[in-house]
């Protein structure tokens, strides 16, 4: 099976998920949106690691180079937490890119527990079954479920210090109020001292930002349209994909990388019992992928009550994750 580098993939908000209802307030809506969070169903995650996998999108890349190659720098900075504590991440998946820092700290004989948050019990019990191996000495606690229940339920469990993880710039898929209010969140649930360590995508140059997005072969292009294919699929709907162009778009001053589909021609939509109308060119708001500046960062961490501890990035200087104090 390949679960490789899935864990990017498992982005959820909150705990009021119903793609029904999302998809007909999407649909609704003018322009007309739909939730990329609803991009990973089997084919979407397959697709989305063939966007790993290709030479252009450096994202995944970038990471998994601070956490091979700066796993010290990483360390050192939660070891300003000088007591046991528990390290969670949210959305691990298979926990790639943190099993580097989770052998250092075992080999460090740190006392922490690490709980990985996903709402995909299978994959955290592939997570858990490679780790077992890798780390015999480990103490892991799956937690399966949304982002903030799973919080709530690791906070109920142990009053230790807390590390949170939110890897794979997965915070650049939120408008800019909705990743405030995240971070508000999950500061909320934090104490004095805890750790937030988030991954940023930065701004760079915009034809490499673009090119991440816009291959050619047109991986991105069909991960977008399987979202179509999704709902005909299970909210029984009849679009016709073939009428829908891709089309990407990055404005390096607003830093808002963004994919759209495109009707193509006049043309109705069946959702279940309701009727949607598309004028030729109109489009459909999929995904914004947001790119930010040491700025953006700094305004984001201290409007949600955090101060930046220490930023981390990849040799490129592409990539930061930022860890964060409260
Ligand atoms: C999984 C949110 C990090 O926005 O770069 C990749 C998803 N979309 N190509 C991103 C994605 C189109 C990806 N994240």
């Amino acid at each position: 099976m390949n679960v490789q580098l899935k864990q990017d993939c498992h982005f959820k908000n909150d705990g009021t998920d119903n793609f029904g209802s999302d998809v007909l307030k999407g649909l609704s809506a003018h322009p007309k949106k739909l939730p990329s969070k609803y991009f990973y169903d089997k084919t979407g995650d397959r697709l989305f690691q063939e966007i790993m996998a290709m030479p252009e999108y450096y994202l995944t890349n970038c990471e998994l180079d601070i956490f091979q190659n700066k796993t010290e720098e990483l360390a050192k900075a939660i070891s300003n937490i000088n007591e046991s504590f528990d390290l969670i991440e949210l959305g691990a998946g298979d926990a790639m890119k943190s099993s580097y820092l989770l052998k250092n700290l075992v080999e460090k004989g740190t006392n922490f527990t690490y709980m990985p948050i996903d709402i995909s019990g299978n994959i955290l019990s592939v997570l858990q079954e490679n780790l077992k191996k890798k780390l015999p000495e480990l103490e892991i606690l799956p937690l399966e479920g949304e982002y903030f229940d799973m919080l709530d339920k690791a906070t109920g469990i142990s009053k230790r210090k807390k590390v949170v993880l939110f890897l794979g710039g997965n915070i650049g898929n939120m408008e800019s109020e909705e990743a405030r209010h995240f971070c508000n969140e999950v500061k909320r649930k934090l104490n004095a001292g805890d750790l937030f360590l988030v991954g940023f995508d930065l701004k760079k140059n915009p034809n490499t930002i673009l090119a991440a997005y816009n291959d050619p072969a047109g991986i991105t292009a069909s991960f977008n349209l399987n979202l179509l294919t999704r709902i005909n699929r299970e909210l029984n709907a009849d679009f016709k994909v073939e009428n829908f162009q891709h089309y990407q778009n990055y404005d390096p001053v607003s830093g808002a990388c963004r994919s759209f589909l495109v009707s193509l021609c006049d043309q109705e939509v069946h959702v279940g019992k309701h009727l949607f109308y598309f004028k030729k060119d109109e489009w459909i708001d999929m995904e914004i992928s947001q790119k930010f500046s040491e700025q953006d960062i700094k305004k984001l961490a201290g409007d949600s009550g955090f101060h930046i501890l220490v930023e981390i990035k990849d040799t490129k200087n592409w990539f930061v994750d930022s860890i964060w104090m409260v």
